[in-house]
């Protein structure tokens, strides 16, 4: 289908598709078996100024947005969505900076992180605070001119590589998720240390670390928005991010459902290609049928959240449950098609089924999404009768 992408974004798109091929693809498996950070890629992109494509032009970006984003991720995920996710990830972290930074804030990191010579992180779910996020309980309590923290925040991807995180915390624990605030920590800061890094079922070439926090002290300029906004920014962020958590669901299906073609093609029993049978070409039909409908939602989600449009809580939930949910069934598709092949670790198959799990449970579970859609509609019922 024709997405009408301008001459930039189609040259954002070849580029990233180009890495994904040429550089990504070779380490994949590799990467996936060590579980090592990709380094290298991370490099490359940041050389190819793929970085650059969502910040502001301002601030050294090239000003595309979550769109141009999005974009990256999906090819680079083709490939591999544990690698893609170390450059999604710093846009997750880096959103919060773009919505709410001061221009102090802006002018300090945004530079580095469009050049891809620092990467950010976000800071938001704990032990006991995953979908309900407003239970969390690391505090950052105000003293003189600082906040000391204390607590740990679990699961935080690009934790240890990155060097600017988002930290929701609570700076008056009395007032509950109303008096949490976002602040922005760098690594170093004395009191601030890494957990241990978990050792994932997917998404392995990615970094999950905890952030330990003990009487970690920072600057009261450190401050993202105001204190007791800490649950809003948080939920905006998601509300911006969520969209990428599609391209990259979108990615890893586009790229199951390619190499299972192929192999159909290739594939010989009762001496024909096993494409030539149409209980797997229905299969085949119907993959890329809901692929190409996850594009479409997640393209124009994307493009409402870049275009300013107000509240996008409800469609960037959209396009991460339809995104994510297609991931899934098209990478287990993609695994029967393969047969027995597509069980072994020869076979990239089982990868991306284990890569694609993870879309339906991070950046707020399936379930929470459909929360969000249905309170979503049925608040605009109760207005619409007002
Ligand atoms: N944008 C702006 N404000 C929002 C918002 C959004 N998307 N979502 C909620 N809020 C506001 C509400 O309006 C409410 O404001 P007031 O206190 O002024 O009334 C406040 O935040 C609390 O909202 P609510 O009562 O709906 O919060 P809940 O505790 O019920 O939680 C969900 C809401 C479940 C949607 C939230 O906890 C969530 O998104 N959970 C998933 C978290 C997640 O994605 N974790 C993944 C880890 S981060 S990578």
């Amino acid at each position: 289908m024709n997405y009408f992408l301008t001459d930039d974004q189609k040259m954002i798109k070849d580029l990233a598709a180009q890495i994904a091929r040429e550089k990504i693809a070779p380490i994949a498996a590799e990467l996936d078996e060590t579980g090592e950070f990709p380094h290298e890629i991370v490099k490359v992109l940041a050389q190819s100024d793929l970085f650059r494509v969502f910040i502001p032009t301002e601030y050294e970006g090239l000003g595309g947005g979550m769109f141009d984003m999005c974009l990256v991720v999906e090819e680079l995920s083709k490939a591999c969505g544990g690698i893609a996710l170390a450059y999604a990830a710093s846009g997750l972290g880096t959103i919060p900076i773009i919505l709410f930074g001061t221009e102090e804030q802006k002018k300090k990191y945004l530079p580095r992180l469009a050049s891809g010579e620092i990467l950010a992180a976000f800071g938001l779910t704990e032990s006991g605070a995953g979908s309900d996020a407003a239970s969390i309980k690391t505090t950052a309590k105000p003293d003189g001119d600082s906040y000391v923290l204390n607590g740990t925040k679990q699961w935080i991807t690009n934790g240890g590589e990155a060097s600017i995180y988002t930290v929701i915390a609570l700076t008056d624990p009395a007032r509950g998720v109303r008096g949490s605030s976002a602040l922005l920590v760098e690594k170093g800061t004395p009191g601030f240390d890494f957990g241990k890094k978990e050792n994932k079922m997917g998404i392995r070439a990615s970094v999950t670390r905890e952030l330990v926090f003990q009487d970690c002290r920072v600057p009261k300029s450190s401050i993202l928005s105001k204190e007791g906004m800490g649950f809003l920014v948080a939920m905006r962020t998601l509300d911006q991010s969520r969209p990428g958590v599609a391209a990259q669901a979108l990615g890893i299906a586009q790229g199951a459902l390619d190499k299972a073609v192929e192999y159909s093609r290739e594939r010989h029993q009762f001496g024909k290609p096993i494409s030539s049978f149409q209980g797997l070409q229905f299969m085949m039909a119907d993959m890329a049928t809901q692929v190409e409908a996850a594009r479409a939602l997640t393209y124009s989600v994307a493009r409402a959240v870049d275009a300013g449009e107000k509240d996008v809580s409800r469609m960037s939930a959209m396009a991460k449950v339809f995104a994510s949910d297609t991931a899934m069934r098209v990478t287990t598709d993609a695994v029967q098609i393969f047969g027995g092949y597509g069980y072994m670790k020869d076979y990239p198959m089982e990868k991306m089924m284990r890569d694609a799990k993870i879309t339906q449970i991070y950046e707020g579970t399936n379930q929470i999404q459909r929360e969000v859609i249905a309170l979503g509609l049925i608040k605009e019922s109760v207005r619409g009768k007002k």
